[in-house]
């Protein structure tokens, strides 16, 4: 048991885990909201390939609509604080940090945070299937436009699916080996394997502490939660790990 269950006392490297509660008050959707449902489709249901071959224009529509409309928000307060703590965390304690997000809207790098990892991709990113490559995307996909690289009418959202395998997973769990302190702020736990990294976090020694507004589904696995809106609980935590 012994070092498996010891927490760090001392914080230095910090992996902090985001999902769509922290650009909820940016006037972004969360998944889980309103039943979940989207024009009548349960998310479950548009978010996947299968969908995707049975249904192109229903999938692309809303993948274009949502792109449209994340280029309309701007980051608050939460997203904000992420980025001063991101800037000023290392000068502090020497320690790194890693911001791994579940949400493929770019308020995190637009409040300037810097080492932010989208796992389950990016919006504004288009990845051609023909060629692989993956270039900037902020129109629309429904008028199947051709690739810039190769020119095929091959390009879809460059997101994670249901089913598909989340990005960058070696690098997540590099920086959980090393982390003294695991935060998760506002997801739901709902989906894997983003909802185990508090377990995995707690077997490799690491503090945890969820900010949500309720709690999530693997709450118990946390060693403190705090609960309020991510707009006024994360600057409050940035506070207290600058300036304690
Ligand atoms: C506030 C707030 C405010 C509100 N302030 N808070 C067991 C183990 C492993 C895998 C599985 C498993 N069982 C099933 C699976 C497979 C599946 C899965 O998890 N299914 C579940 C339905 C059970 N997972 C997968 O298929 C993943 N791939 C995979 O597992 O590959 C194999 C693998 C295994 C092990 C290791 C490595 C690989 C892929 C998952 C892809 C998810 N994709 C989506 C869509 C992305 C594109 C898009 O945006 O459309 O990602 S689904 C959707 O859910 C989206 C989100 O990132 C994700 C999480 O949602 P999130 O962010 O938690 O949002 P909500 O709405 O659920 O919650 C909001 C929260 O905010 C709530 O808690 C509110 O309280 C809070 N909140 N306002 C603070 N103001």
């Amino acid at each position: 048991m012994g070092d498996m269950t010891a927490r760090r006392n001392e914080i230095r490297n910090i992996v902090i885990l985001t999902g769509a509660g922290v650009s909820a008050e940016s006037g972004i959707d969360t998944f889980r909201d309103g039943g979940g449902l989207w024009e009548q489709h349960r998310v479950e249901d548009v978010a996947t390939p299968e969908a995707f071959v049975r249904d192109p224009e229903l999938v692309l529509r809303f993948y274009d609509m949502r792109r449209e409309a994340i280029q309309t928000k701007q980051p608050n307060a939460a997203h904000d604080a992420l980025a001063r703590l991101d800037r000023e965390w290392d000068a502090k304690t020497g320690g790194e940090l890693l911001i791994v997000t579940q949400n493929v809207d770019d308020l995190h790098e637009r409040a300037g945070a810097q080492r932010v990892l989208h796992m389950h991709g990016e919006h504004l990113n288009a990845w051609c299937t023909a060629c692989d490559i993956r270039s900037r995307w902020t129109g629309t996909l429904i008028d199947r436009p051709g690739c810039p690289q190769c020119g095929e009418k091959a390009l879809r959202p460059d997101v994670v699916w249901f089913g598909e395998m989340p990005y960058r997973m070696d690098e997540i769990f590099a920086a959980l080996r090393n982390a003294d302190l695991f935060v998760s702020i506002g997801t739901s736990g709902a989906v894997y394997p983003a909802a185990g990294f508090v377990q995995n976090a707690n077997d490799l020694g690491a503090r945890t502490l969820e900010l949500n507004l309720e709690r999530s589904q693997g709450s118990h696995w946390f060693d403190e939660t705090r609960l309020g809106p991510a707009g006024t609980i994360v600057p409050q935590w940035v506070d207290e790990m600058l300036e304690g």
